[in-house]
């Protein structure tokens, strides 16, 4: 299989982030680069090809190029962020996407939604609403998902910044989430709860690899029990702006 993830080099203004749920604490922008270097790194180390989305040097949210768009099948649904410093950002990963050959649709105004707070499984497309997303941008993806296939599901969301800050899915499909801040896990079946808030963020990297944060030693234990290999990367600087390791690529297969 052809694995290609687009990521996003960080802007110089990214201790500017948006913050919504933290205290503002200072970012060390040059620690912040070596650990994007890091990302980069481990995806390329297992695999991935990584495509760089051209940098938009002045949003500092830009890094986060997940919330950006949704990719499903041959299909790129370029995302409305739900925060307009953020509208900005989705330029720059359309023309990338359109540059690969997607086919590509769009969130039209006045629905709103963050590619952070769609999590995909086996067909199924969950969308925390309450956040950056809201019910009109939710319609418009599932419109466009169903011709794929897809059944999109709404969940509430209010605890966290975007469903995937809160829910992630191990490749067997059991959802992992920091139970004190899932609305309502029993939206999700297996739901497995881990000790630590970073442990609830998992990319796939296969059928049995999972790349998540060295903040979180616990959970990684507990997913090597479960016979997962783990690769770890430290995500200190993004944590601080409510970012993780899902934010920072979007995965492309096929
Ligand atoms: C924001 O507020 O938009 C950024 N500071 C963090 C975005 C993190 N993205 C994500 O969880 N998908």
């Amino acid at each position: 299989m052809n694995r290609r993830a687009l990521v996003r080099r960080p802007s110089p203004r990214l201790a500017e982030g948006l913050l919504t749920h933290l205290e503002r604490v200072p970012v060390d922008v040059d620690l912040a680069l070596r650990q994007w270097d890091g990302y980069v790194a481990a995806l390329q180390a297992e695999g991935w090809e990584t495509i760089e989305v051209p940098p938009a040097p002045d949003c500092p949210d830009s890094v986060f190029v997940e919330d950006t768009v949704v990719v499903y099948g041959d299909l790129a649904v370029v995302a409305r962020p739900g925060a307009d410093e953020r509208k900005p950002e989705t330029t720059g990963t359309e023309e990338t996407l359109r540059g690969l050959g997607y086919r590509v649709a769009h969130i039209e105004a006045p629905g709103t939604l963050d590619g952070g707070d769609v999590l995909k499984h086996d067909g199924v497309v969950w969308v925390g609403l309450g956040g950056r997303t809201d019910r009109a941008g939710l319609d418009q993806l599932a419109a466009h998902l169903a011709p794929l296939g897809a059944r999109v599901v709404g969940v509430p969301l209010t605890k966290v910044l975007h469903l995937k800050s809160a829910v992630t899915a191990l490749p067997d499909g059991t959802v992992v989430g920091f139970e004190e801040l899932v609305d309502d896990p029993t939206v999700w079946s297996p739901f497995l709860a881990v000790p630590e808030e970073p442990g609830a963020h998992v990319v796939l990297l296969d059928a049995d690899t999972v790349l998540m944060s060295t903040s979180a030693p616990e959970t990684r234990s507990l997913y090597e029990a479960r016979g997962l290999r783990v690769v770890a990367v430290d995500m200190t600087e993004f944590e601080k702006l409510e970012g993780c390791v899902t934010c920072l690529s979007v995965r492309l297969r096929g």
